[in-house]
């Protein structure tokens, strides 16, 4: 077994978005003598007030892109740690328009390695199960870390094109990172614009929720609290090098989970509408997290999607004043593209 590394001041890239912001709670509350330094571009994905109660002796925000090399050249030096969760994050939109994906997830990924290589800081790298493309329904296989890569999108070909970089700077440079490829996460403070949000919001303001294509496409959700505490245990105790698959057998067809959240919400299970499918629009994910479980001990702490699935669904009808801004744009954002 490897020595435990113990970072005490931590850059975390992308802290102001969804699994970031959630990541920072999780790190306030169970690691008590970390310090966290936020460098995020406030995109429209970012906001501040994802990361409102946060004690000022406990994380310093900083507004910048990550593609800034003089920036990074300022702020590493110093600091122990970084985790990389910024992302242009939506396969919908790297599939109207490509090039931010390119930008940020794959220079951007580019500048933090030359920054930690440069400055001898431990790396840990956010990315998903999108990677290694898709499943069919009825193949009983999960993602292995070693499959082949066969990303299927402008964003999952770029996440896989980071994720490449990180692997050729460990080995050629010696870079001290490790890589995790995550599936759906759910949970509170995820942009409207992402399945679960977008169809608990729709009911909220009174729009039939939309369903892509024949609602059969399965995703493997996990609960964002618990992709945090399984990236702290990979950052503290994984194996240099290495990629840690996460997951928690979460796999369901969009329509069960649309169904779900139509039940919860009092509404009849076919209340929605079908709408045009995604291009490229992946069949099946599905997550093998041995290695993690084996080696590091890890178990989700939610295991019940029904009881998360309440939980997230009273977030949003608790915190309307987080998402109406940005609701209507949103929606008409998909309204163009028939979606
Ligand atoms: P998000 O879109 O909610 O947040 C992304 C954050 O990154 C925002 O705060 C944004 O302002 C910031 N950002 C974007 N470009 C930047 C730049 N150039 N410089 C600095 N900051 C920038 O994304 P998310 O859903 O929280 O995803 C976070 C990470 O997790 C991503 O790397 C994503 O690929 C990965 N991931 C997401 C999921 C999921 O289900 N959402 C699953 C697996 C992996
Ligand atoms: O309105 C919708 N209707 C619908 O049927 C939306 C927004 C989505 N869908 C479908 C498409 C997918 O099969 O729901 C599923 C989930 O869609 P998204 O929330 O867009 O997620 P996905 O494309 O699976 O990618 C997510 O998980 C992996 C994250 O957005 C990525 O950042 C992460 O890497």
């Amino acid at each position: 077994m490897t020595e435990a590394f113990e970072p005490k001041n931590v850059i975390v890239t992308g802290g102001a978005g969804f699994i970031g912001s959630n990541f920072i709670h999780w790190v306030v509350e169970n690691q008590p003598g970390v310090h966290v330094t936020v460098l995020d571009k406030l995109t429209y994905a970012g906001n501040l007030e994802n990361l409102a109660g946060i004690p000022e002796d406990r994380m310093d925000f900083v507004h910048g892109d990550i593609c800034d090399a003089a920036l990074l050249d300022e702020l590493v030096p110093g600091h122990d740690a970084i985790v990389h969760f910024a992302a242009e994050s939506h396969n919908d939109n790297s599939i109207a328009n490509p090039e931010p994906f390119i930008k940020t997830n794959v220079e951007g990924t580019f500048r933090l390695l030359e920054a930690v290589r440069k400055y001898d800081v431990r790396f840990h790298h956010i990315s998903t199960d999108e990677v290694y493309g898709d499943l069919a329904l009825d193949e009983p296989r999960k993602f292995q870390p070693d499959d082949p890569y066969e990303p299927s999108s402008p964003y999952s070909s770029s996440k896989a094109s980071s994720d490449l970089l990180v692997r050729a700077w460990v080995r050629t440079y010696g870079v001290r990172a490790t890589i995790s490829n995550c599936s759906n996460n759910y949970g509170p403070r995820q942009h409207v614009e992402k399945f679960i949000p977008r169809q608990i919001t729709n009911i909220l303001c009174g729009i039939r929720p939309k369903l892509y294509g024949d609602g059969k496409n399965v995703r493997d959700w996990i609960h964002t609290e618990d992709h945090s505490s399984a990236v702290w245990e990979i950052l503290t105790r994984g194996r240099i090098g290495e990629t840690y698959l996460i997951g928690a057998d979460g796999e369901r067809s969009n329509i069960d989970v649309l169904r779900a959240i139509l039940h919860e919400m009092g509404h009849a299970e076919d209340d929605f509408d079908w709408v045009r499918d995604r291009p490229g629009h992946d069949r099946r994910y599905a997550i093998d997290a041995t290695k993690l479980r084996d080696e590091l001990g890890w178990e989700p702490a939610h295991t019940d999607f029904s009881d998360g699935l309440r939980q997230t669904i009273a977030w949003y009808t608790e915190n309307r004043s987080w998402w109406e801004g940005v609701k209507s744009a949103t929606e008409q954002k998909y309204a163009k593209q028939g979606q």
